[in-house]
């Protein structure tokens, strides 16, 4: 069907051309930091990311998504237009974003829409209508333990004949998921990475990396759907064309 896409194989990336959109602002990109403007765009404020929050996971095939539960997190400031509702967080193995043409193990994508709009998918419609904050992991030689109640869960339900969807057992506080420079950043125009890759997200990529071990990147790697082993998810680079990249300094 149209809706089989995949990573790899017969479904792979270049066979997404008839499910997205072909623009001029498509997305991941490589980002040559060389070339990034520094300007100060101002600081992201994160409004309620210090909550502890309960929520489930989902593995829905192409990625390990969490949702959270209460009070709606907002997103505001780096110059963005209006306040933007958190709506999901997912990973990608490897990092979709390269820096410098260097791919770290994981990416973590929280995903916000633009509360100006009805809801997630009528944002998805408009060219300010998402905002993706994303977070590069990069491999050190000890357990991060701020993804320990990702990585329970995700056990939990990755194994796709088992059950997809589980609660996760202890409460997770957005923040610490954050650099603790949350406010320097590398920004652009640009989409969503998989099918129908909408061209309607302004990308905040995180500076400064946060750590994983091995063993904790392999348990994503682990995950599976129904074709075997999701081995990895990233959607390949696509061409910056007339796009500039901004790099925030304080
Ligand atoms: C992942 O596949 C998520 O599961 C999708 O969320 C998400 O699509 C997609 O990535 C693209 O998002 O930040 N990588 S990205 O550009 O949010 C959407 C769902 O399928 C539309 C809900
Ligand atoms: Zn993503």
């Amino acid at each position: 069907t149209a809706s089989e896409w995949g990573y790899w194989g017969k479904y792979g990336p270049k066979t997404w051309s008839e499910l997205c959109a072909t623009g001029k602002r498509q997305s991941p990109i490589d980002i040559v930091t060389e070339d990034a403007i520094r300007i100060d765009l101002g600081a992201l404020k994160f409004d309620r990311y210090d909550f502890a929050f309960s929520g489930s996971l989902i593995n829905n095939g192409h990625t390990i998504q969490v949702k959270l539960d209460g009070v709606p997190i907002h997103l505001s400031g780096g110059s963005l237009p209006s306040v933007y509702v958190l709506e999901q967080m997912h990973f990608h193995w490897s990092a979709e974003h390269t820096v410098d043409g260097v791919r770290d193990p994981l990416e973590l994508h929280l995903v916000h829409y633009n509360n100006q709009y009805a809801n997630f998918s009528e944002a998805t419609q408009h060219e300010n209508g998402i905002v993706v904050v994303a977070v590069l992991f990069e491999f050190n030689n000890y357990d991060n333990p701020d993804l320990m109640p990702i990585l329970e869960t995700t056990k939990i339900v990755s194994n796709w004949v088992g059950k997809n969807m589980a609660q996760m057992r202890n409460k997770l506080i957005p923040l610490l998921l954050l650099p603790k420079d949350h406010t320097t950043y590398y920004s652009y125009e640009g989409s969503l990475t998989t099918p129908g890759c909408q061209e309607s997200v302004m990308w905040f990529v995180m500076t400064e990396k946060l750590p994983i071990s091995e063993a904790q990147v392999n348990v994503f790697r682990h995950v599976q759907n129904s074709n075997g082993t999701l081995k990895y998810n990233y959607r390949p680079k696509q061409e910056l064309g007339n796009r500039k990249v901004h790099h925030r300094l304080e």
